[in-house]
């Protein structure tokens, strides 16, 4: 038996969590034969801590063989402790009437002091993967807390629009899902997000042969993703939750997984144009397992340059917000 891996989660009690617990305990994103320990993290509210111990209680009655403990906390001091992945999937919810740079100012602070917390009582070799929105300036906010562990350790997940553009192009081209390979997210998690469908294929075949229509590609098919998080709000009165814990589970199963291609916001050190210094989606091989090098190798054509300048904008008017926040 292999020695339990700690896995820190925070916002555990929220509607993500509720997805994504079940599946790290029953083995879905570490593997069938790697026991872990559940660091469960909620802010300090008697509702929110009583919930979570429902969570706790529900995990118990699932008798998963793989679930060696669980600690249940609002002190991420206590919360991250000698973790190795930390999953940091609670933020503020943008309120009513608040303004973008106000919410990211605010998640900001938070942010500010998980970067810090991790980098001080973690596990030498962790990893983190930031789910909480703005992700990418999320994640590079509490990157640039860290003296101890490196920025590419320090992942954002794009997963989620990447299964979703994979899943459109299926259905419009009328094949398996399977079929669909090659295709990755540039940028920010948020409309402007750009899936380069241009090196996509389909049965082995370029997507856009395949599809044979342009317009929707370049329009229909972008918006739909850009968009799909506001239409499931639309639709089930609740933002995404069950679709972003599985992204999250195969986020961090590609990252632990040697030879996997996938997307994850990373720190993009110039790659395709993107600020050196910002996060962006990108597509990366996973070389050993947690880490991994980023594929600069993908033409982009003017279409997929305008697209990949606008998200990289978007990207670095985030990080304006909170330059004070930042190193
Ligand atoms: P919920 O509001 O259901 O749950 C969030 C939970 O986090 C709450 O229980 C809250 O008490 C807790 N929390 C808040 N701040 C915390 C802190 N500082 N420490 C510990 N816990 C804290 O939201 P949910 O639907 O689970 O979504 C969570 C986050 O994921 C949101 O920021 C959301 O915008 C983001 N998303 C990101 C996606 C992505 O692809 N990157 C997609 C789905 C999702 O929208």
């Amino acid at each position: 038996m292999k020695t339990p891996i700690r896995v820190a989660v925070t916002g555990a009690a929220g509607q993500i969590g509720y997805s994504l617990l079940f599946r790290i305990a029953s083995g879905a994103m570490f593997g069938p034969d790697q026991p872990v320990i559940l660091q469960l993290i909620e802010v300090p509210f008697e509702k929110a801590l009583k919930a979570l111990e429902g969570v706790a209680m529900e995990l118990d009655d699932c008798a998963f063989p793989l679930l060696k403990g669980m600690v249940l906390t609002s002190d991420p001091k206590v919360g991250f402790k000698d973790a190795n992945w930390a999953l940091l999937v609670g933020a503020k919810p943008r309120g009513p009437g608040m303004e973008r740079a106000d919410l990211l100012k605010d998640n900001g602070k938070i942010f500010t002091a998980m970067g810090e917390i991790i980098d001080t009582v973690a596990a030498d070799d962790a990893r983190v993967a930031v789910v909480g929105n703005p992700a990418n300036t999320n994640c590079m906010i509490a990157a640039s807390k860290a003296k101890r562990l490196p920025p590419e350790r320090f992942t954002a997940m794009v997963r989620l629009d990447q299964n979703r553009a994979q899943a459109q192009l299926a259905k419009k081209a009328g094949t398996d899902l399977t079929a669909v390979k090659d295709i990755y997210i540039y940028g920010n998690h948020s409309p402007s997000m750009f899936p380069a469908f241009a090196h996509a294929t389909i049965g082995g075949r370029p997507a856009a042969e395949v599809i044979g229509d342009d317009a929707w590609l370049r329009d229909g098919f972008l918006s739909t993703v850009g968009k799909r998080g506001a239409a499931i709000i639309a639709a089930r009165g609740l933002s995404s939750a069950a679709s972003a814990a599985n992204a999250l589970v195969d986020h961090v199963r590609s990252l632990v997984t040697p030879g996997a291609v996938h997307s994850v916001a990373v720190k993009s050190n110039g790659a395709y144009g993107f600020d050196p210094a910002v996060w962006a989606g990108l597509p990366v091989r996973t070389t050993t397992p947690g880490s991994y090098e980023i594929l600069t190798g993908y033409a982009m054509d003017d279409f997929a340059k305008s697209k990949l300048a606008a998200t990289n904008r978007e990207l670095v008017e985030e990080r304006s917000f909170v330059a004070e926040l930042i190193g």
